[in-house]
């Protein structure tokens, strides 16, 4: 649990603030995305005037988290405190670290990543937490914020989508409480099922298509690789791998299942998923990445065939030595 005095260090920051910039990871996900908007508007009701940034632009099919239009991807205006959500590390803000004055303020990490540097001067860091929501929602509280609608829908869409439904390991009785509080609130749980994991645009479909026929299953790992020049032929432009690494894994037999994304830069996206009983946070480490034992991804450099072959050495490898008793 996260301690009292650092929620309220926090707490106490947020207060002397006037216009904190809030910063999640590039690439958001819907529990940065959610998190990241809740906060916002918590902090607008305590009069403070908040930026919400993500360096990269936010997909549309995270149009239906309320607020989410307000995020900006540039940030020229004067801030006097950071907030880095969801953010395991400094470089996952992306190039708002390079802002003049960035390093001269202090620094707010609110994160659930098992990997976490700590790296705030306040680190609001709590591995079991089910995701960066179930904090935000410790910090509002702390705040004595009132939950309406829709800050209760922002957080909602962060617990939602980062268990998956409520049905990763981390689910604790804690986190359902968690979920009824936002639904007394007035959150939908069916709305944000619906459009945080049951719906995905086509072109993601159709990348999973290719990603499909090109599957590989060997020694319990299953994995695919694409290539630049596929997800192009589909139309998807995003550089993630869309919760194909999710689904891959749902595979009998698959203890570990790996996708990795050639990127318009050349570099190579990697997502990991684990079955319980492997930890794949310690495979994305080696290659300067980070996660969850069950959940991680990290960044290497091109060609695809080498980026595939490097890390299917080293998962191997992990793998032989962290092969759990009943294998
Ligand atoms: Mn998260």
């Amino acid at each position: 649990m996260t301690k009292t005095a650092t929620l309220r260090r926090a707490s106490q920051l947020l207060q002397e603030a006037e216009q904190p910039l809030l910063v999640c990871h590039v690439a958001p996900d819907g529990d940065a995305l959610g998190s990241l908007t809740a906060l916002a508007r918590a902090l607008r009701s305590k009069g403070l005037s908040p930026i919400a940034a993500c360096a990269d632009s936010v997909p549309s099919s995270f149009n239906y988290i309320p607020g989410v239009e307000s995020v900006v991807q540039d940030v020229d205006d004067f801030f006097d405190l950071v907030v880095a959500i969801d953010c395991s590390d400094p470089a996952r803000m992306g190039r708002f670290q390079e802002l003049p004055h960035f390093d001269q303020h202090p620094l707010i990490n609110i994160d659930h990543h098992v990997t976490n540097v700590n790296f705030g001067d306040v680190n609001l860091v709590d591995p079991q937490a089910a995701a960066s929501a179930e904090l935000v929602l410790r910090l509002l509280d702390h705040l004595g914020v009132c939950l309406d609608e829709t800050l209760a829908t922002c957080l909602l869409v962060g617990l939602v989508t980062d268990t998956r439904g409520f049905r990763t390991d981390n689910v604790t009785s804690r986190v359902m409480r968690a979920a009824l509080r936002l639904m007394d609130a007035g959150a939908s749980l069916p709305y944000v099922t619906h459009h945080g994991l049951d719906r995905r645009p086509m072109s993601v479909v159709r990348f999973w298509g290719a990603a499909l026929s090109r599957l590989r299953f060997e020694d319990g790992i299953v994995w695919s690789c694409l290539s630049l020049e596929m997800r192009r032929r589909v139309g998807y432009q995003g550089d993630s791998d869309a919760g194909l690494a999710s689904f891959l894994l749902s595979a009998d037999d698959a203890r570990v299942s790996l996708v990795l994304v050639e990127r318009e830069d050349g570099a190579i996206d990697v997502g990991l998923r684990a079955a319980p009983g492997f930890d794949v946070a310690r495979v994305a480490l080696r290659f300067g990445g980070g996660g969850h034992v069950l959940a991680a991804g990290f960044e290497t450099e091109g060609p695809l065939e080498a980026a595939e072959e490097r890390v299917l050495e080293v998962l191997r490898r992990e793998l032989r030595c962290q092969r759990p008793s009943h294998a």
